[in-house]
């Protein structure tokens, strides 16, 4: 049984929980191999806007939506007008902005760590134009990630990268706004195979305290290799303030972009411990953007982000119970057992029910699943969408 106590413990949880829908978690994606292609997918930056809008109608939490330039703001600063006008239209607003410099030909050997000053310089560019456009819209962060590095030991010189990198992202950093920050996220493996110039939470640190205040580390939760602690990298980023915020998926191998919680919810869950634990103790709110970045190639992606959105809540109300004094009592006595036990029972409490009041007090659908499903929306979408979805082709070879 649920008390009284623990329902406001998550019902204030939920009243100040955001989490940010990702423009291309909408869109036809795929894997290297090919694009098994949906007929109700968002093809242009409207569709998307319209389907993270159904998302956020249905569950509540999700009043922003992260842009990638080059997908969803082709002509640069000349879009933001129109991603105004749909904000307006769709009831949600632009969230982070996310530079592009690993699509195009010349980011064949690296954007700010290519040894062709040019590219440095078009990446560069690009990423101070995305900096306009998020100081444009109000929008706090720009998120960045480089797929730079390199296939072969040998065939590039990772020290004189590493100078590059740190010059670029200062250089950036001096571009900021007073209330804008730059978040630096890290991946080790992917697209490139040997190394990759920002492999993991240590070197993104590094750089982004060598940038500048403003700049923080952006936790994908994808890019850990194979049983890496993912809560203690994020326990030390709180401790340092150098937690920017999070990019949500799950893994089973690599980077796979699955949905939130779908094979180790209790990873999440101790995420979320160790931000509401480090609230507790220091009487502040830690400053973090929850953002989710996924690509649903099999499900159906509006229903498979409403899935993530409800695991998140779900996860996060979990978090909200554990007894942080009782916690670190035990903690301090070197309790084992009862210190496990305090995380094991906020985790396996049932904390559905909490929430369908939560949302039934906020005029939201009980089952958000349900609600969007009785909708007749992804009929509507997918007779509207089917006929241009389907016939883009894609191909590996
Ligand atoms: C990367 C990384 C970035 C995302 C791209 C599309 O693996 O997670 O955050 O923008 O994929
Ligand atoms: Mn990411
Ligand atoms: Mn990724």
């Amino acid at each position: 049984m649920i008390t009284n106590h623990q329902t406001d413990l998550i019902v204030s949880a939920l009243n100040a929980f955001h989490i940010e829908l990702p423009s291309w978690g909408f869109a036809n994606t795929g894997t290297r191999f090919g694009k098994f292609l949906q007929a109700a997918a968002a093809s242009s930056i409207e569709e998307k806007f319209s389907d993270a809008g159904q998302v956020h109608h249905v569950t509540g939490v999700c009043p922003t939506i992260a842009l990638h330039v080059l997908w969803d703001l082709p002509h640069g600063v000349g879009d933001v007008a129109e991603v105004q006008a749909l904000g307006v239209k769709y009831g949600l607003s632009a969230g982070s902005i996310n530079p592009n410099v690993f699509q195009d030909q010349i980011y064949k050997h690296g954007s700010l760590g290519n040894p062709d000053p040019e590219v440095r310089k078009a990446a560069l560019d690009h990423i101070l134009d995305s900096v306009e456009i998020a100081r444009r819209l109000s929008d706090r962060d720009v998120s960045l990630w480089f797929a730079d590095g390199s296939n072969y030991p040998g065939t590039q010189n990772m020290r004189q990268r590493r100078r590059w990198f740190a010059d670029g992202l200062k250089t950036v950093h001096q571009r900021l706004s007073p209330g804008q920050r730059m978040l630096v996220e890290y991946k080790p493996f992917e697209p490139a195979f040997y190394h990759t110039d920002i492999a993991d939470w240590g070197m993104a640190l590094v750089l982004a305290q060598s940038a500048g205040p403003q700049a923080k580390v952006l936790v994908d939760t994808g890019h850990h290799y194979q049983g890496q602690n993912i809560e203690q990298i994020v326990a030390w980023l709180l401790d340092l303030d150098m937690l920017g915020g999070f990019h949500f998926n799950d893994r089973r191998y690599a980077d796979d972009d699955l949905t939130m919680g779908s094979i180790d919810p209790y990873q999440v869950f101790r995420i979320f411990h160790e931000i509401r634990h480090f609230e507790w103790e220091t009487g502040k709110r830690a400053d973090i953007a929850y953002m989710i970045d996924q690509s649903h190639n099999l499900k159906g992606k509006i229903e498979a982000m409403i899935q993530t959105v409800t695991t998140a809540m779900e996860l996060y109300a979990k978090a909200a119970l554990v007894d942080h004094e009782e916690l670190a009592l035990r903690q301090q006595e070197c309790a084992l057992v009862d210190a496990e036990t305090c995380l094991k029972d906020a985790f396996s409490t049932d904390v559905r029910p909490v929430i369908r009041e939560w949302a039934g007090s906020k005029g939201l659908p009980a089952d958000p699943m349900d609600a969007f499903r009785q909708s007749g929306y992804l009929e509507r979408i997918t007779a509207e969408r089917g006929q241009k979805n389907l016939a883009s082709v894609s191909s590996y070879a």
